[in-house]
């Protein structure tokens, strides 16, 4: 008898747990299946976020879909609004009675069924270089090397109020002086620390390389941590390359959700 009630005390409070563990874990995971998002980003990629899952929409019958629906549109980091999309060789933007409104800038546009937010940012020159010294000195390159890019962005990522340095460094395209290699390498600075995000270093053929920059920070999938996309162009016409980033807190570093490549 006493055996019997130890064993219902037992399952009792294993059935707790696993109640207590689903309501913590379980019920966040499920919420986080129903949000979905489609992500514009110039006219070389469309993201698709269903059932925590990135996907690629390449084939032009897929991209046909989204002809005449209406996206909330960004140009350079700034809110245009709410306007349809039609695609052909690149994204077309009209307004609710069908005009053509001309965006000549960098396009993201995203529908999503939950409030997608988007943070605000600014570039700004780098006037201290201690942080580009040393990733210069880690890589193995003069810290007198030149630059075509060297900027930065100062934005609380994290969202624990202070804001962290994202820099960006390239010599690539250089026209007035000719480097045995090129770089582009982007970073994070956070409590003194050092994380790279992208880094790409090669021998200088001429207009090789890609040049990188920030395309916007935003939360895609709802979950209260920021994404961002980090884009670089080619010297030719060559299609541009998206890259969605998330940062991994069990790996302490940054990896790629997905990118168009
Ligand atoms: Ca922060
Ligand atoms: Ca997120």
């Amino acid at each position: 008898m006493r055996m019997k009630k130890v064993y219902i005390a037992l399952l009792i409070i294993i059935f707790v747990f696993f109640l207590v563990m689903f309501c913590l874990f379980g019920i966040d995971n499920i919420r986080q299946e129903q949000y979905s998002s489609i992500l514009i980003v110039g006219d070389d990629t469309v993201w698709t976020y269903k059932n925590k899952k990135w996907l690629n929409i390449r084939h032009s019958t897929s991209l046909h879909k989204y002809n005449w629906k209406e996206f909330v549109v960004y140009e350079n980091n700034e809110k245009k609004g709410t306007y349809k999309l039609w695609h052909d060789d690149k994204w077309y933007v009209f307004d609710k009675d069908n005009n053509a409104v001309q965006l000549d800038g960098d396009l993201l546009a995203y529908d999503a069924n939950f409030k997608l937010k988007v943070k605000k940012f600014n570039i700004s020159d780098v006037n201290d270089l201690t942080y580009v010294r040393t990733v210069l000195e880690e890589k193995g390159f003069s810290t007198s090397s030149r630059f075509t890019v060297l900027n930065k962005i100062d934005l609380d990522y994290d969202g624990d109020n202070v804001e962290e340095e994202f820099y960006v460094m390239s010599n690539v395209f250089p026209i007035d002086f000719y480097p045995d290699y090129l770089f582009s390498i982007v970073f994070m600075v956070k409590d003194n620390e050092i994380y790279y995000i992208y880094d790409d270093v090669a021998k200088n053929t001429g207009y090789n390389g890609c040049k990188p920059y920030f395309n916007s920070f935003l939360d895609t999938n709802n979950d209260g941590t920021y994404e961002f996309i980090l884009s670089c162009g080619r010297f030719s016409d060559a299609s541009r390359v998206d890259m969605l980033y998330q940062f991994d807190k069990e790996k302490d570093a940054f990896k790629i959700l997905i990118s168009n490549q």
